[in-house]
């Protein structure tokens, strides 16, 4: 529920304050609350004009807030805000609304793993759109748009694999208005987080509402046509929303909630992702040996052949290739915080007062980057995600997909399509990094890689002969 405590927490021995109202959170907040934790360590409490905010990184305090019998997710400013045109579907609604149970029961088969055995298809069908794009790019030797051509091929798999609707985003230069109007109204729910007390921002909320109306329209026409078309139960989510009953309660959803849910899918399925290949494509191109692993393993898959269609099992066999995803998500998750809060006041670390409701923003990249990652954290090592070095490390010292009952329901699915695409991508092409990019991160709650371009070749049967590694194994690129 939203908060109605007091603003400002009860001072905690140890934990340092810091208050940002001078120059307010700017355009990266969380970049910027990552610089504070590594000025004053991986708990602090952030203040805003008068709110204060908890963050922490630190791996035993995570551990504690993932414990479900004494925490749960908070929704919580950043989240309340996003609820404003999401309201109850399955990311922002509160834990004890009726319809996020009945949601998350009715859906969660349909993102099982082998569930994607279903949406296989579609995935690589946007794949090829991306690479017949990326073709013609590297025919006229122009460089392709990294980040983003891989939101365009996101939108259009969750698109038509959830909905059986076409963004047909890979056939004009502009992204479909529907895009852009869902990226304001995020952009909205992150700069009012910003906002100085006192000050007007009709003009925004009003352009805010508007984007809103034309997301929730755009998404009830898709739902219409489906429900009144020959098929409204067909093989997609769509299908599931509007047929399935509770396996419990027989309850179905309704219009409202599945219009929310069908805006949930969108956003939360396609900029996370997104941003995810194009941090992977980033550290392939810096990282050549790391480009070399995933080529072996590939080229073991689909030797010379020119236009391979990946299998559905060969997916699950590309387990280097899954390796870069974890390490670029490690780096940077593209969906950088998550928030709990406690069921009854307690003491976090044994130290730390918290009320009961009360929001504990976790801030993942630092998570990523504690002591349990070694002494190189900033190193790009995909070797952190061999079976055994993950078996070697505490579970939760990886959280990009969140914690517990409310982490993400569209994991393999988002796993699934990046590891298809990365495969494809890296068998194909010889990637160029020609502008020497240096990495900025552009945060639109979602973090992903600014104004990042590639160059593109085709590779040739002789780049696919490799030579041995002695003693090589896909673990083998660690330092
Ligand atoms: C969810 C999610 C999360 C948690 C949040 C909180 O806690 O607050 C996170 C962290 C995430 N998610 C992340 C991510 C990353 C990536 C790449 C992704 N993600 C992807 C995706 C796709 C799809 C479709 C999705 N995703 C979806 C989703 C949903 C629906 C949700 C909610 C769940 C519940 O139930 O709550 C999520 N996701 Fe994600």
């Amino acid at each position: 529920m939203p908060e109605s405590a007091p603003r400002t927490l009860p001072a905690a021995d140890r934990v340092p304050l810091i208050d940002i109202s001078a120059t307010g959170p700017g355009p990266a907040p969380m970049q910027q609350a990552m610089g504070l934790m590594r000025e004053h360590g991986p708990v602090l409490v952030r203040r805003l004009h008068g709110r204060d905010a908890l963050f922490v990184a630190d791996l035993d305090l995570v551990t504690e807030l993932a414990d479900e019998s004494r925490f749960t997710k908070h929704v919580g400013p950043a989240l309340q805000n996003v609820r404003e045109f999401t309201t109850d579907g399955l990311f922002t609604a509160y834990n004890d609304e009726p319809n996020w149970a009945r949601a998350h029961d009715i859906l969660m088969p349909a993102f099982a793993l082998g569930s994607m055995r279903t949406y296989h298809p579609v995935m690589y069908r946007v794949a090829r759109r991306l690479v017949d794009s990326w073709d013609r790019a590297a025919h006229d030797g122009r460089p392709v748009d990294v980040p983003g051509d891989m939101t365009r091929m996101t939108l259009d798999t969750i698109g038509l694999a959830g909905f059986g609707y076409d963004f047909g985003s890979f056939t004009s230069v502009e992204p479909h208005p529907f895009v852009a109007s869902m990226v304001r109204c995020l952009e909205w729910s992150m700069t009012r987080l910003a906002r100085t007390p006192g000050t007007d921002h009709s003009a925004a909320d009003a352009a805010f509402r508007a984007d809103a109306d034309y997301l929730a329209g755009v998404v009830d026409e898709v739902i219409t046509a489906r429900s009144q078309g020959d098929a409204p139960g067909a093989d997609d989510l769509l299908g599931l929303m509007l047929t399935a009953r509770h396996p419990g309660d027989g309850s179905a959803l309704d219009t409202a909630n599945i219009r929310n849910q069908v805006i949930t899918f969108l956003i939360a399925g396609h900029e996370t992702t997104s941003g995810a290949m194009s941090f992977a494509l980033y550290y392939l191109a810096k990282h050549p040996t790391a480009l070399d692993l995933v080529r072996r393993e590939v080229d073991a898959l689909w030797g010379d052949t020119a236009d391979p269609e990946p299998g559905f099992d060969e997916i699950g066999r590309l387990t280097y290739t899954r390796q870069v995803l974890n390490e670029a998500l490690r780096l940077w998750p593209t969906a950088p915080a998550f928030s709990r809060e406690a069921r009854e006041d307690t003491l976090l670390g044994g130290r730390i007062p918290v009320r009961a409701g009360q929001g504990i923003t976790v801030l993942t990249p630092i998570l990523h980057r504690q002591p349990v990652w070694g002494d190189n954290p900033e190193h790009f090592d995909p070797g952190r995600f061999t079976p055994e070095a993950e078996a070697a490390r505490s579970a939760h010292a990886f959280k990009p997909f969140g914690t517990g009952e409310r982490a993400c329901i569209g994991r393999q699915f988002a796993l699934h399509e990046a590891t298809m695409l990365l495969a494809m991508l890296v068998h194909r092409y010889r990637l160029r990094d020609h502008a020497d990019h240096r990495l900025t991160v552009k945060e639109t709650l979602t973090m992903k890689p600014d104004g990042f371009t590639l160059t593109l070749a085709p590779r040739t049967p002789a780049d696919r002969r490799h030579t041995p590694l002695p003693g090589h194994t896909a673990g083998a690129d660690r330092t």
